[in-house]
């Protein structure tokens, strides 16, 4: 393109122009036609070096997938979910001796351990060999929760693309998703229109298991969720986060009891599995032993564990639950287990090895896939949490696992790192003041923004009524008293609602019910008008304006980078977040299937305007671009 430029030049075909003329040319360097894809990605790599990232780059190794048997035929869980349906597949399980596994280290594990960065490319770098690997196991848990507005926010990726290549590269697994019922994969209720039309893309584009549910166990906020995941003819997990600890004394609320009947009419409203969502790895070991015996002589369907390691007892509630009858057990492949995250895979596994509850994995293909993990979580770093040891003392502040480690760092914007106790016990105190709840996204959220609220105005559970009365409270409290997230388990503390709601008056019913349902014709027209969606079939058109109701400002801006920026995934992570060293190269994949290579080869000084010239060689030729130095 540059040589094609110099040699059209007008000056320079009349022979005219000095020896300086290239470099007093910067029309010449102006690539920007419409396939100019590897002139936008320059300027993308060309902002990281001069404007994020003022440390050197650490140096990654050459990214190393991991090994796989190409030859094999593989006959995983998916495929016996085709022959049989979802109500005579889970069925099967029920009979089985095998503990069926779910592996998540595609969502929950990075959601927990890395803020949920994991981009695509890493995830389909193992997806092959998980395929493979995971024959014998349950499902791949890899989309919603938090992957799906965090994969537009921060990565600039599309979680619909990603949904379509994993679904691609492992045609045997199923495909779990985590579904917050009425919030879908968002952080406040959307219309009942919103939520039907994501839960049928979701379906139709790749999600094999729908796991649902409620910040507040509230049934009535996931009926509808549950009828719409049904009509899909996948399999349908209705789920309840466990709360408190049953094996207490004390406990008068969260009891065993609660759980069997909660689990009874999700299984009557024709969920496949019930699964128990522990979200901040409270169920200890003996607890998980009584529950799962308990609902294992209630239930016709399978049951399904899920918890964290945050505590440290994780892999013992696993096997206690085990031991118990549990069916199907979540865990992460080691090198993205424990902690705030998963128990770990290859412990389970090697645990159970030779017992009636053999897990059927094998342990040197786990191993290969968690040392690929290994090699890309080192990317990461900078997202890591500041936990490095399990802390019991979750036990008695109840707090989920994620939010755990961000309030740390909340207390650290406002305070002292000393002032965390503090903040931990305001977290369980306003816990009571909201009733006792459940805490998980985004009625967690409620809890640690009050607990925050208190630390600043100085409140505590026995003065707030007084000192509180006049304060005005955070939006997530207010829309949680509002009867916006639902209702809680024994209704809403009258006294502190009254404070907090002022005069407003609070709804009783679902509120998906009430809300004005989204234009999704009218976002479409929009959509068609602002950008250029040709080549785009009616699907993607679809997935684009559900994204759009549901993220309108995060989804824009996601639009906009691909417009400026062209389709950054296909760049390797340490790229994607710190650019290129200089003398460093990267191969790019695009669709076609042709690479191109770039590398880094300097910068000049900046300019009056303060823009700096970086030189790259792309596929062979040398090209310049300028760009702004912001520092
Ligand atoms: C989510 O909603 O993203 C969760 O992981 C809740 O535990
Ligand atoms: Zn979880």
């Amino acid at each position: 393109a540059f040589i094609m430029k110099l040699i059209n030049n007008p000056v320079f075909k009349s022979g005219k122009c000095h020896t300086t003329f290239i470099e007093e040319t910067p029309s010449l360097f102006d690539f920007t036609g419409d396939n100019d894809r590897a002139g936008q990605l320059m300027n993308f790599i060309g902002n990281k070096i001069v404007n994020e990232n003022p440390t050197p780059k650490a140096f990654y190794e050459d990214r190393k997938l991991p090994k796989y048997d190409p030859e094999r035929k593989i006959y995983g869980a998916r495929d016996e979910f085709l022959k049989l349906g979802a109500e005579g597949f889970c069925q099967k399980i029920l009979k089985e001796d095998k503990l069926y596994v779910t592996d998540t280290s595609m969502r929950d594990a990075h959601q927990s351990l890395i803020a949920t960065r994991m981009r695509t490319k890493d995830l389909a770098g193992c997806a092959i060999a998980t395929n493979q690997f995971l024959e014998n196991g349950f499902s791949e848990e890899a989309w919603g929760g938090a992957t799906f507005d965090t994969a537009y926010r921060f990565l600039k990726e599309s979680p619909w693309q990603r949904l379509e290549l994993l679904r691609k590269r492992m045609p045997n697994t199923l495909i779990q998703m985590l579904l917050r019922a009425s919030n879908a994969v968002g952080y406040s209720n959307y219309p009942d229109n919103v939520v039907k039309e994501f839960i049928r893309l979701s379906g139709k584009n790749g999600v094999d298991v729908f796991r649902i549910f409620d910040s507040l166990n509230w049934i009535e906020n996931m009926k509808m969720p549950i009828e719409e995941a049904l009509k899909t003819g996948k399999i349908v997990e209705g789920s309840i986060c466990y709360t408190g600890d049953i094996t207490s004394p004390d406990e008068v609320k969260y009891t065993t009891e609660y759980y069997i009947k909660k689990a009874k009419e999700l299984e009557a409203l024709g969920c496949h599995i019930f699964a128990i969502k522990d979200m901040a790895g409270l169920l200890k070991p003996y607890a998980a032993k009584e529950l799962i015996t308990e609902l294992k002589k209630e239930l016709h369907i399978p049951i399904h564990l899920h918890t964290h390691d945050s505590t440290g007892n994780g892999v013992s509630t696993v096997l206690m639950a085990a031991e118990a009858g549990v069916d199907i057990v979540d865990l992460a492949v080691e090198s993205m287990s424990s902690l705030t995250s998963q128990p770990s895979m290859n412990a389970v596994v090697e645990a159970l090895k030779g017992t009636k509850r053999d897990t059927g994995l094998n342990m040197d293909d786990i191993t290969e896939l968690s040392q690929y993990y290994e090699r890309q979580r080192r990317v990461y770093k900078g997202f890591e949490s500041n936990m490095v040891s399990p802390a019991a003392e979750i036990y008695k502040y109840e707090i989920p696992g994620g939010q755990y480690s961000n309030l740390l760092a909340q207390v650290k914007e406002i305070g002292s790192a000393d002032d965390f106790n503090g903040i931990k016990e305001l977290y369980r105190q306003a816990n009571n003041l909201l009733g006792n709840i459940v805490k998980v996204t985004p009625s967690s959220k409620a809890v640690g923004d009050f607990a925050i609220f208190m630390f600043k105005n100085g409140l505590t559970q026995d003065n707030i009524l007084e000192v509180g009365k006049d304060l005005s409270y955070p939006a997530s409290v207010v829309e949680y008293f509002m009867g916006l997230m639902g209702q809680p388990e024994g209704g809403f503390p009258k006294e502190l609602q009254k404070i907090v709601l002022k005069g407003q008056e609070p709804l009783t019913e679902r509120p998906g019910k009430l809300l004005e349902p989204v234009d999704l014709k009218a976002i479409e027209k929009m959509l068609y008008e602002k950008y250029d969606l040709t080549g785009c079939d009616q699907n993607h058109v679809d997935e684009k304006v559900i994204s759009y109701a549901m993220y309108p400002k995060v989804y824009e801006e996601y639009l906009d980078h691909v417009e400026h920026y062209n389709d950054v995934q296909r760049l390797e992570s340490h790229v994607y977040f710190f650019g290129l060293r200089e003398g460093e190269e990267t191969t790019l994949k695009v669709f076609d299937g042709k690479d191109i290579i770039i590398k880094y080869l300097g910068r000049g000084k900046a300019d009056k305007e303060g823009y700096v010239t970086l030189r790259f060689d792309v596929d062979g030729m040398v090209r310049a671009i300028k760009i702004l130095d912001k520092n």
